[in-house]
């Protein structure tokens, strides 16, 4: 999905022209994949553009960069205020959310220490990132033959840069198979998660989804997802998967920032089917939640108008 190009990217503090938001080729971030980011996405609404839980982004990014030993130059509340600015100058209705903490310029040996550490932070509107289809119908997934990165190999509660060598392998190598996405195991052959996306499963009316501890991101979707099915009264617990539980799934779905609420309709060329009652039920909360129609929800967006 091609990039559509806004006005300005906010760069250590500047709106700085789209075309002009460059870096030095010696940005050790380029050469050494030392660097956090976020996804984040900006909904249109009847208030306008509202952020999706805006802060808790902001903070994973700085717990991202703790963990690099990064020292962000701006608080979680200046990140937030430049985001909802950036918005204002662009003027999407709804977009997707980049920032990034990288090391700008410094020295060219592994340790990243010494660099200058900058942030940038880039907006544009971002369709569905699994497809319009794959929303409504379910997408195909498939296991990686690429195991996910363990947590004593690249800290796999940051979202560090260099991890997704990890996740675009996989993706590529099952979008070249023929299929849409990609689920990846961990060291201990349990599921962890996709390239991109947390994995939950129905069985027997439980929603379930492997814990942090099997090395998947603590994604923003799936705690907020976990939240709706217990106020939904539907059964969710933590546990870990064995591959063969998604080939026996009654429903099977990922969520993420850029995916949002996606069902599967096979793994492995196991049919799940039509997407399920309970991934549907989640998914309209979601797609409710994040336009503003759900008031109980409303503490969850961040109105960039006020
Ligand atoms: N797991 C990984 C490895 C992720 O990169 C992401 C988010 C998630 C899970 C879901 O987390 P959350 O619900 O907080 O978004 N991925 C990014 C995103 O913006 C990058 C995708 C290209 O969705």
């Amino acid at each position: 999905m091609p990039i559509t190009k806004m006005a300005k990217i906010w760069m250590d503090g500047e709106f700085v022209d789209w075309d002009d938001a460059k870096v030095h080729i010696l940005t050790p971030t380029l050469h050494y994949g030392w660097g956090a980011f976020e996804g984040v996405r900006a909904y249109a609404t009847d208030r306008g553009p509202a952020i999706f839980h805006h802060r808790a982004h902001m903070e994973r990014l700085h717990r991202s960069a703790a963990i690099l030993q990064m020292d962000v130059p701006y608080s979680v509340d200046e990140l937030m205020d430049a985001t909802r600015e950036l918005i204002r100058v662009n003027g999407p209705e709804s977009c997707y959310i980049r920032p990034l903490v990288y090391l700008s310029y410094g020295e060219m040996g592994l340790n990243p220490l010494p660099s200058r550490v900058s942030v940038s932070i880039a907006v544009w509107p971002w369709g569905s990132y699994l497809g319009e289809e794959g929303l409504v119908n379910g997408v195909r997934a498939k296991v990686s033959s690429w195991q996910r990165i363990g947590a004593n190999m690249i800290p796999t509660g940051a979202k560090a840069c260099g991890v997704y060598i990890n996740s675009a392998l996989a993706k590529v190598e099952a979008i070249k198979a023929g299929y849409d996405e990609a689920i990846l195991l961990n060291e201990n052959g349990y599921v962890s998660e996709g390239p991109g996306e947390n994995v939950f499963i129905v069985s027997d009316g439980v929603v379930l989804t492997p814990p942090l501890s099997q090395g998947v991101l603590r994604g923003i979707t799936r705690d907020a997802v976990i939240r709706f099915a217990g106020d939904l009264d539907i059964p969710f617990a933590e546990t870990t998967l064995l591959r063969h539980d998604l080939y026996t799934a009654d429903e099977a779905f990922y969520t993420g920032t850029a995916a949002e609420v996606v069902p599967m309709r096979s793994v492995d060329d196991r049919e799940i089917g039509a997407p399920g009652p309970i991934t549907k039920q989640l998914q309209d909360l979601f797609f409710a939640v994040v336009k503003g129609k759900e008031p109980k929800y409303d503490y969850m967006l961040d109105y960039v108008n006020g």
